[in-house]
């Protein structure tokens, strides 16, 4: 201990990272972790997750050697190879798969976003020439922010550094998530400081809805008639922004004519929210200035209208003038790091992206990545080429894209299935070759590269990996050596580095002595060159969807959801204590999570003859898994919400994991119907019914 010394990183990899930690290290060993005080944006706040990094890295299941599968596929049979073999062995097979049935036929995918692999992965797809790199985009972040994009130009992001005099959250619990690792402390600040007003939109009282002064508790999926009736109160009782929708804004008219028939009477009865709240929170939020609408994942995934959903929130920020203003929604300028797009190789991309699983289907294709469920769809249809090559990085689709058993169908179908992870699970069972990765503070990355805050921050590697683990960044690189793409690569990942580093005249180094780079932070920057749209304007009427032939403006879904047989909805959220599906392994986690968890209204629990901590199997039309009751009055007795991700590490390889057993994508759909401009599968107010088990 007498040399033992603290130092400074950042966690990460438990989600999108953010927090500053102080790590003690003893002879090469990090043996303590707290709270960094001073890091500019945590200030000492740190999660069960960040407390577990330790126990994450020195677990003892975790992969440490390149596996080759010897058995049958899932059979836990491996080899342990050098990475020299793996390389070969992995290079070869994309290499075969390519030349013998077109570059179509290779295809990656990759999970949430978690530090620079995820850029870096897309450059080995575009160097290697194929079309489709998965990810979680469809049912993740880019419904918000390109529905944003098509009607102003940019995503609006909460600007929690300046005061604000009412906060709307919704669909989003950033108490729980910390989304980008920085919401939940600046929510906090907010709450703490301004004394904003609160509006939280969520159909389980959460902490914050516990808080608010005004909980909207919606039926799950039906937000765009939501937010379509917030529309139609703020234009119809005057409360916009006059001068802003004049002067910045088109198509107010046929807006607020499509708006009529939302009135508070019909939203209440398709909502279930009362219709004095909904006409509260409409006029809380319009006449608070400046307001921030804080936005969250549930409205990108909770119905195949989310693009409409999107829209009309996006437009309420505008209308109400609290665009670009301090306080407000704004756009966060990037900070001055090489840009993604070039970093990718993103303009080089056209050709390839015409012949992408996103042409195919007609989804945006302005993305880098394609929707992942329209991968699986593919993989199982053949149409319109046949998949054979896979290589997922950090991701867990048998458990976390909707209709894990069509995933696992997918999956078993291919030629070749690579896949790096820390630990095995449900889905790197199944490969061919699975490859050991480096986690946190094992090696030196640059987080939040490419998202949306306006900064990039330094992780500095404070020990070394354990075993043969490699950081993803090296196993791309010397990946793209294999491939015969030196020239796209470096010779050492830290130049890589530098590279990106290079415009704003730092070496990796000096990043990590500041820590973080922002971009320059202003205000009403339209006013110079208007909205970056066709029209120069926030387009309430969207040129750009009538071009593609799409509804200019935002309308509802009033398709009915569920039917005698499924009386009940089903909707979920990430779990505080685990990132998705990662991390079952870790004891300190699942002790505080206590397990699969169905919460259950008391009314709804005796009606089916539930009782606290039963087992209760839900069924949907697609399958059926199963959780343990907990009856709360925070859930509506219409609606049940399951928990996410759940697998059990311990129950072995021979019984994969019990993949099936918990899981609550075996009760969702991924293959019949999307949303025709994002890709989007629903994955949450699922019609169910549920059962005890006796
Ligand atoms: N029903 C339902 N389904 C959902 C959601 C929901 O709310 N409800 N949420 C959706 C959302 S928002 C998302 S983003 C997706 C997430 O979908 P995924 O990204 O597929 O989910 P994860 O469980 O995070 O899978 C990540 C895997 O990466 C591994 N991993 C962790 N760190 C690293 C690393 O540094 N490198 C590598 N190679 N591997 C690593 C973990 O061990 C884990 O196995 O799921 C979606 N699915
Ligand atoms: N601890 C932890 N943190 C994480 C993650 C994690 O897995 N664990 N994942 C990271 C990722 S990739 C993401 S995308 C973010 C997501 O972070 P958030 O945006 O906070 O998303 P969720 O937790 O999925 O859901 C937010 C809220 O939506 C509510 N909700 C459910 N259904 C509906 C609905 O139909 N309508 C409305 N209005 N609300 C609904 C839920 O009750 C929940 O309170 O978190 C990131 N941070
Ligand atoms: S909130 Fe996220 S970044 Fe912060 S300690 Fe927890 S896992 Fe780490
Ligand atoms: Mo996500």
């Amino acid at each position: 201990m007498v040399n033992a010394k603290w130092v400074k990183t950042c966690c990460s990899r438990f989600d999108h990272g953010g927090c500053g930690l102080k790590v003690l290290i003893d002879n090469g060993k990090a043996i303590r972790v707290l709270p960094d005080k001073d890091h500019d944006r945590s200030r000492g706040y740190i999660c069960a997750k960040g407390m577990a990094s330790l126990e994450r890295i020195y677990h003892p299941d975790r992969l440490k050697r390149p596996l080759r599968r010897r058995g049958k596929r899932g059979e836990g049979k491996w080899e342990e190879i050098s990475w020299d073999e793996a390389l070969e062995y992995a290079s070869s097979q994309l290499k075969h798969s390519k030349e013998r049935y077109g570059a179509e036929a290779v295809a990656f995918m990759q999970g949430a976003p978690k530090g620079l692999e995820h850029l870096l992965l897309m450059r080995l797809a575009n160097s290697f020439g194929i079309s489709n790199v998965a990810a979680r985009n469809d049912v993740c972040h880019w419904p918000r922010e390109l529905m944003a994009r098509v009607t102003c130009g940019f995503l609006p992001v909460p600007d929690y550094e300046m005061p604000s005099r009412c906060v709307m959250l919704w669909g989003s619990n950033p108490f729980d998530t910390n989304e980008e690792g920085i919401l939940g402390t600046q929510v906090e600040r907010c709450l703490e400081d301004n004394k904003p007003g609160l509006i939280v939109v969520d159909p389980c009282e959460t902490e914050l809805a516990r808080k608010a002064d005004l909980w909207l508790q919606i039926k799950p999926g039906s937000d765009d008639i939501l937010a379509l009736g917030f529309l139609h109160v703020i234009s119809s009782e005057g409360l916009f922004d006059e001068i802003f929708v004049k002067e910045w804004t088109t198509g107010f008219d046929a807006l607020r004519d499509s708006v009529l028939p939302y009135t508070p009477g019909m939203v209440s009865k398709e909502t279930w929210i009362p219709e004095k709240k909904i006409v509260q929170a409409a006029r809380l939020y319009a006449e608070s200035h400046p307001a921030i609408l804080h936005c969250g994942n549930a409205i990108d995934n909770n119905s195949i209208n989310n693009s409409s959903t999107c829209r009309a929130l996006t437009i309420l920020m505008a209308i109400t003038g609290n665009l670009d203003v301090p306080g407000g929604n704004i756009q966060a300028t990037f900070p001055p790091v090489l840009s993604p797009r070039k970093f990718i190789g993103m303009d080089s991309a056209g050709e390839k992206k015409k012949k992408s699983i996103s042409a195919h289907y007609g989804t945006s294709l302005c993305v880098p990545a394609i929707p992942g469920s329209l991968l699986i769809k593919t993989i199982l249809d053949e149409r319109p080429y046949p998949i054979k090559a896979l290589f997922i990085q950090g991701s867990n689709p048998v458990m976390s894209y909707a209709g894990s058993q069509d995933v696992f169908h997918a999956l078993n179908k291919l030629d070749f299935l690579m896949v790096s992870d820390l630990f095995m699970t449900p889905t790197a069972v199944l490969a061919d070759l699975v490859l050991p990765v480096a986690t946190n503070m094992e090696f030196n990355d640059i987080g939040q590269y490419g998202m949306v805050h306006g900064y990039v921050e330094a992780r500095p590697k404070i020990v070394e990996p354990q075993g043969e683990c490699w950081p993803d960044i090296k196993i791309i690189n010397e990946m793209g050596k294999r491939l015969g793409l030196g020239r796209y690569f470096w010779e050492d990942i830290e130049d890589c580095l530098d590279e990106v580093l290079a415009p704003a005249r730092l070496t990796y180094e000096q990043f990590c002595r500041e820590g973080l780079l922002k971009g320059e932070k202003r205000y009403f920057k339209y006013r110079e060159k208007g909205f970056p749209t066709p029209s120069g304007k926030v387009e309430l009427y969207s040129s750009i969807m009538e071009k593609e032939g799409y509804d200019p403006l935002p309308a509802a879904d009033m398709r009915k959801r569920g039917n005698d047989e499924f009386p009940l909805l089903l909707t979920s959220a990430k779990s505080k204590y685990f990132f998705h599906t990662a991390y079952r392994d870790l004891e300190s986690l699942r002790k505080k999570s206590g397990g699969p968890g169905i919460k259950i209204n008391p009314r709804t629990a005796e009606e089916n003859d539930i009782n606290m901590g039963d087992n209760v199997e839900v069924a949907s039309p697609c399958g059926n898994a199963r959780f343990n009751a907990i009856l709360t009055e925070s859930i509506h007795p219409g609606v049940v919400m399951a928990d996410y991700g759940w697998w059990f590490p311990e129950m072995g390889v021979k019984e994969l994991f019990g993949w099936r057993e918990s899981n609550i994508n075996m009760l969702t759909d991924g293959n019949s119907s999307f949303n025709p401009v994002l890709g989007t599968v629903q994955l949450r107010g699922i019609p169910c019914r549920i059962k005890k088990l006796r």
